[in-house]
């Protein structure tokens, strides 16, 4: 026994021995080559954020809103009181151009002829086009007490729903609300995965089919997911066919039903309008009016355009709110339309 311990201690001494050893050696033995110099790291590698604009400050809506404000330029230059001919031509051709259409223009003209511009002529335009943006434009979230909020997005293809629809899961999200994203477009898979994309961004839940599924079938999923998880909000991507098919039409009709029943109560039917389409924009409009119960406007691309004017033009001509407007194409780029804000970025110095 005794002889196992002695010679337990003894490999134990040897190994400490050899330890220390190697450890002075190391640190005794010379550099013999210098180290490699280290390379710099390639760019690539180390990825900067680039600075994104506040975009919900003012200036950055002015920012976004530069080819338009651009238009308005003119108008800006304008002095103040009585206005004379010349002045109103510059007022009618500037309003025209930016796509404000032909009532709001008129409008404006009778404004200055009557009473002038005592405090310069921006200002009395701001103020008349200020007064035309006045419908309530607030979205309703909350649905009845057990029941799920549905938002359906319409529109025809390459408007920006899909898009739209990441950018307000986002925005949700950020408010602690839980979002169902239903991936009502069957009729091609990469619609599918675009909002696979983007609930993966933005924390959505997505509830999707294979390609050519009733898309129907898809929203009424989602909205039994939405219940079942307590979720608070459900928003619907549709097809966005031509909006003269009446095909597509019926369809939504019948997504419509069918998110309505149930535990699903659709609060917001929401039109997606490219602001970069113009008048083309407001013919479409027409027809999904037609058909589907149009709650608001989303306008999209406004940074793409000169004619940002077209917002006031839609609301006038369709009656209905524009509820959120799309300033880009990152997350972060959708605005709730704010009248004051969007008058401010076109007119004020
Ligand atoms: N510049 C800009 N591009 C946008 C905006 N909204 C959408 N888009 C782009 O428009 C294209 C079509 O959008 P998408 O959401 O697929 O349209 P959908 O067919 O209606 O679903 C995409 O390239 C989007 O990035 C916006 O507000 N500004
Ligand atoms: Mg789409």
């Amino acid at each position: 026994m005794s002889t196992v311990i002695i010679i337990l201690v003894v490999v134990a001494l040897l190994a400490i021995g050899a330890t220390v050893a190697t450890v002075v050696v190391r640190r005794r033995r010379p550099a013999l080559v210098a180290p490699p110099p280290v390379a710099p790291l390639p760019e690539v590698l180390v990825p900067e954020e680039a600075p994104r604009p506040e975009l919900r400050d003012e200036p950055a809506m002015r920012a976004r809103l530069g080819a338009s404000r651009g238009v308005f330029d003119r108008l800006r230059g304008l002095g103040a009181g009585d206005v004379g001919e010349d002045d109103l031509a510059t007022v009618e051709e500037v309003l025209l151009r930016s796509d404000v259409g032909l009532a709001t223009t008129e409008a404006v003209l009778d404004s200055l002829r009557r009473d002038g511009a005592p405090e310069g002529v921006a200002t009395a335009v701001r103020g008349v086009l200020r007064a035309s943006l006045d419908r309530p434009r607030d979205v309703v979230e909350v649905a009845d007490e057990g029941r799920v909020a549905v938002w359906l997005f319409v529109g025809v293809n390459g408007v920006g729903k899909t898009t739209t629809i990441g950018k307000l899961a986002r925005r949700e999200g950020e408010r602690g609300h839980r979002v169902v994203i239903a991936a009502g477009d069957t009729f091609r898979a990469a619609a599918a995965d675009q909002l696979a994309l983007w609930a993966d961004r933005t924390g959505a839940d997505l509830v999707r089919a294979h390609e050519g599924a009733d898309p129907g079938s898809v929203v009424h999923d989602a909205v039994g997911r939405a219940a079942a998880r307590g979720a608070d909000l459900v928003f619907a991507d549709t097809a966005g066919r031509r909006a003269n098919s009446s095909n597509l039409l019926d369809e939504l009709a019948k997504v419509r039903r069918v998110a309505d029943r149930g535990p699903g109560q659709v609060l917001e039917t929401l039109l997606v309008l490219d602001a970069t389409t113009g008048q083309n924009a407001l013919s479409q409009a027409r027809e999904f009016l037609a058909a589907a119960q149009v709650s608001g406007i989303v306008l999209t691309k406004l940074d793409g355009t000169a004619r940002g004017g077209v917002v006031v033009a839609i609301e006038r001509e369709l009656g209905i709110p524009v509820k959120f407007v799309g300033v880009g194409e990152g997350v972060d780029d959708l605005l709730p339309f704010d009248p004051d804000e969007f008058v401010d970025a076109l007119l004020r110095a």
